[in-house]
């Protein structure tokens, strides 16, 4: 067996010679970024594999969330989840916004909608939920708070790319979805990401946004930043969405055999997936119970031992970073469930060049104790 590490993602690049042409396309027409053809072309595309209106392109996932915050003119506190990567709080501190901590769904690992409403104030501006490893929030009552409240929602879907719920993509729900196209994500552009808008004003302003403000020479409409995808990159991605489809099937092989060989292990849970969504299998996480022999540091440490790096996403919870933990929703009294879920969780690697044999290491490691 290859002792090759085994790390919690690999991102997949098409073969080289497959990005050669695009590549001369750009090196000969020396356009370079600002929204070139490739941008264009590969917006369109995205709008069309998504199932999408308006898809505005951005430099990464992070630019994508700060910008669709920008656009939306927010001021005041944000709801959100602390079940998630750093920059879901950090994008709303950056934005002089107050993130206002609720729970988590013990199933789905994503907002949980009934949390929200309590922790609604009269400076609450805007939800910021989180589709967690590619699970669909609660659209429907978070809509229905949002409504209520009269709220904006913008969507974190760093994890969502391709996901549907019963109503097609999740992405046409809430005010934005903002997309990260990372190297470590489902579908990548080295850095990248996107933000799926509601409709064509909107989608103009976050492109203006996006490009310092500019409207056009001599005309400059607001304080905007620079988050635009090159070129580069935007060919790369057209490039990769040809090969999406057969990279997710691969991955949905790999979660199967994971189920099938994981489930009975005691002390060790499974995520469930809801069988009406369609997943893009983003993730594998996996959350030890005081039943299983290791604690999750102890099995993640031993599985290190043996060249397997797996992840504790999401762990620490953002509301224990330190530039978060004395806000008031911080407590963990209030968030008992995103805390439980934090200490127990690891994500196994999961990615399309995953070998059956190296599935069933980690399976191996799992289970001999
Ligand atoms: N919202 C959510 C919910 C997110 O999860 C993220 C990002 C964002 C927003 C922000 O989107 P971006 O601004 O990043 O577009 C990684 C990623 O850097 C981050 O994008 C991602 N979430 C997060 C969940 O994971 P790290 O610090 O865990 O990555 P790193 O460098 O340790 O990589 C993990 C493993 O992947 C490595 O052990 C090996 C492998 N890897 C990684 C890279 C970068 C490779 O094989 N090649 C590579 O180039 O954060």
């Amino acid at each position: 067996m290859s002792d090759e590490p085994i790390y919690v993602t690999q991102p997949w690049l098409p073969p080289l010679e497959e990005f050669m042409p695009y590549l001369q396309q750009i090196w000969h027409s020396r356009i370079l970024t600002n929204r070139g053809p490739f941008y264009r072309q590969f917006e369109q595309a995205l709008c069309d594999f998504l199932q999408v209106e308006h898809v505005a392109l951005c430099a990464n996932g992070t630019i994508a969330l700060s910008t669709a915050l920008h656009a939306a003119g927010l001021e005041g506190e944000v709801i959100t989840s602390p079940y998630s990567f750093p920059a879901t709080a950090h994008v709303l501190a950056n934005s002089n916004l107050t993130p206002v901590f609720a729970d988590i769904d013990p199933m789905t690992f994503c907002l949980d909608a009934a949390t929200i409403e309590p922790a609604i104030t009269p400076r609450t501006a805007a939800i910021m939920p989180v589709h967690v490893y590619g699970n669909t929030c609660d659209t429907r009552s978070i809509k229905a708070v949002a409504d209520k409240g009269n709220l904006r929602v913008i969507y974190d879907a760093a994890h969502a790319f391709g996901v549907q719920d019963d109503a097609g993509s999740v992405l046409k729900h809430g005010d934005f979805s903002a997309l990260s196209f990372h190297a470590t994500k489902v579908f990548n552009t080295f850095e990248g990401g996107a933000i799926v808008c509601a409709d064509r004003q909107t989608k103009e302003l976050v492109d203006k946004l996006n490009n310092f403000g500019i409207a056009d020479e001599t005309t400059v409409v607001a304080a905007g930043l620079n988050g635009k995808m090159d070129e580069f990159k935007a060919s790369l991605g057209l490039l990769q969405l040809k090969h999406f489809e057969q990279l997710v099937s691969r991955r949905k092989m790999i979660d199967a055999s994971y189920r099938e060989q994981l489930g009975d292990i005691p002390g060790i849970t499974l995520m469930q997936r809801d069988g009406r969504q369609v997943s893009n299998f983003s993730y594998f996480p996996i959350l030890v119970e005081p039943g299983y022999p290791l604690d999750r540091d102890s099995l993640y440490e031993k599985l290190k031992s043996r060249g397997i790096f797996s992840r504790r996403y999401f762990y620490p919870l953002i509301s224990n970073l330190p530039m978060y933990r004395n806000l008031p929703s911080a407590d963990p009294a209030n968030l008992p469930v995103a805390n439980a879920i934090s200490n127990k969780v690891l994500c196994l690697p999961i990615y399309s060049a995953l070998s059956d044999e190296q599935v069933e290491k980690v399976v191996g490691v799992l289970k001999c104790h």
